[in-house]
């Protein structure tokens, strides 16, 4: 077969329409014209001549496993582990996006935060009490919690300062997982809160909760009633197995759409309380400091945002043609309407494929075609969900809210592709 590149005839024979500058092709070039992959760089020269014999196909394989793992040649794709010096255990571990397809993260790959170490909890001791402004106070282990009707949804999980880095006067070296790995989905399976605390009867002064974790550094944090009981859950369950030690097990808080940190894992107690308890997760930390030096407490939903994944930060392009440029959006807010694709630094923009499923407060994979025509590009993506909101551009959210804010910082980023072939993160 030719290799030559039969993308760019049918993008002079208006078979395949451009969208926006440099390249970037209407959404459904794909579907129209699937052969112009094919006939671009990615497939390689064959003959009419059936395959030699490979070497792994001359003697019998392996057993099956008990519990599987990946093929070897996977092993390179893994979380970043990092563990500032502040204190004992503190840590993160960031999901390799740039590696990855679909909207789940496989547990495996899940993200960790986790401020005091991980506990070692046996799920057969472990309790969990409601008490406080309740009429019946109730303590459950995990068989009695796992009577009450599951539910199970995907739904995504970022850490406030996920893509932090972005505050930076100048564009700093990273990866789609170094910058913006404190983010993953999952599909979790749970019983609501509503339905534990309908059952222990919330007292009228009952309007917030203090949610209260079993590892040594006691987080806890306030949740006001409506959330509580709007949506959340008690998560026993990542991906159709028990949550993973890193992320709750055996139980965990989970706001869908919420900042990380209140989503609080290894959870003990749940207090009804007046008013939010102001913890020290939620004053001296996880505060929104404004220009004015006043903190903006309790900023609680993750504000619609968008990366792309593919190709990203630390990747290097094959050579000019047809590229499927991939990506993630989401927001705290529900469902993600629209994505934008820019590669001429926010000048044009491109609609591009949302993929189904596109569910509420979930990741949400967007696709768009583009033909690199081997000069330098600067891509970014555009997210806007269902309440209208778009997310804003790195100035303009750093000119509102001031670089001293340190969380939700939700600004369209920038890919900058090298005509060497390297792609690396920029400022446009
Ligand atoms: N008990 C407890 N809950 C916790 C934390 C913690 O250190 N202890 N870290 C919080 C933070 S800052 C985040 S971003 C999320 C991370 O959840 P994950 O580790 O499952 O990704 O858990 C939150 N819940
Ligand atoms: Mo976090």
């Amino acid at each position: 077969m030719s290799k030559t590149d039969k993308s760019k005839d049918l993008i002079e024979s208006g078979q395949v329409e451009e969208v926006a500058a440099n390249g970037l092709l209407h959404r459904r070039a794909f579907l129209k014209t699937g052969a112009i992959v094919a006939s671009g760089t990615t497939i390689l020269s064959a003959t009419a001549a059936p395959p030699e014999v490979d070497i792994w196909s001359t003697t019998a394989g392996r057993p099956p496993e008990a519990y599987g793992n990946r093929s070897e040649f996977e092993s390179d794709v893994i979380r970043d582990a990092f563990t500032p010096t502040i204190s004992v255990g503190a840590g993160a571990s960031r999901t390799p996006h740039g590696s990855l397809e679909g909207i789940i993260t496989p547990s495996a790959l899940h993200f960790e935060r986790h401020h005091n170490g991980i506990p070692n909890i046996d799920p057969d001791q472990h309790r969990l009490l409601i008490h406080g402004l309740v009429d019946q106070p109730l303590v459950f282990d995990l068989e009695s919690l796992s009577r009450y009707p599951l539910v199970s949804r995907i739904q995504f999980l970022e850490c406030s300062g996920n893509s932090r880095s972005l505050d930076a006067d100048q564009p700093v070296a990273g990866s789609a997982q170094t910058i913006h790995g404190l983010l993953s989905c999952s599909e979790w399976t749970g019983v609501p809160l509503s339905i534990l605390l309908d059952e222990a009867g919330i007292q009228t002064e009952g309007k917030w909760i203090l949610a209260e974790g079993a590892d040594s550094s006691l987080m806890t944090r306030s949740v006001p009633m409506s959330k509580v009981m709007d949506d959340a859950i008690i998560a026993l369950y990542q991906n159709g197995e028990r949550l993973r030690p890193g992320n709750g097990y055996p139980m965990r808080l989970f706001l869908p759409g919420w900042e990380g940190n209140a989503s609080v894992k290894w959870l003990r107690r749940i207090k009804v309380t007046e008013g939010p308890t102001m913890t020290r997760d939620e004053t001296s930390k996880y505060t929104d400091l404004q220009p004015d030096g006043t903190a903006q407490i309790f900023s609680f939903q993750m504000g619609v945002k968008s990366i792309i994944t593919s190709p990203s930060g630390e990747q290097s392009m094959r050579g000019p043609g047809l590229y499927q440029i991939s990506g993630l959006a989401w927001t705290g807010a529900g469902r993600i309407s629209r994505v934008e694709v820019s590669a001429d630094g926010g000048r044009t923009w491109g609609e591009a494929e949302l993929t189904e499923p596109a569910l509420p407060k979930a990741l949400t994979r967007f696709r768009m075609p583009w033909r690199w025509n081997g000069g330098p590009a600067l891509i970014q993506s555009r997210a806007y969900d269902e309440t209208g909101a778009v997310q804003p551009t790195r100035t303009s959210l750093l000119s509102e809210r001031g670089k001293q804010y340190n969380y939700h910082n939700h600004a369209i980023q920038t890919w900058q592709v090298s005509s060497t072939r390297e792609v690396s993160n920029a400022y446009a």
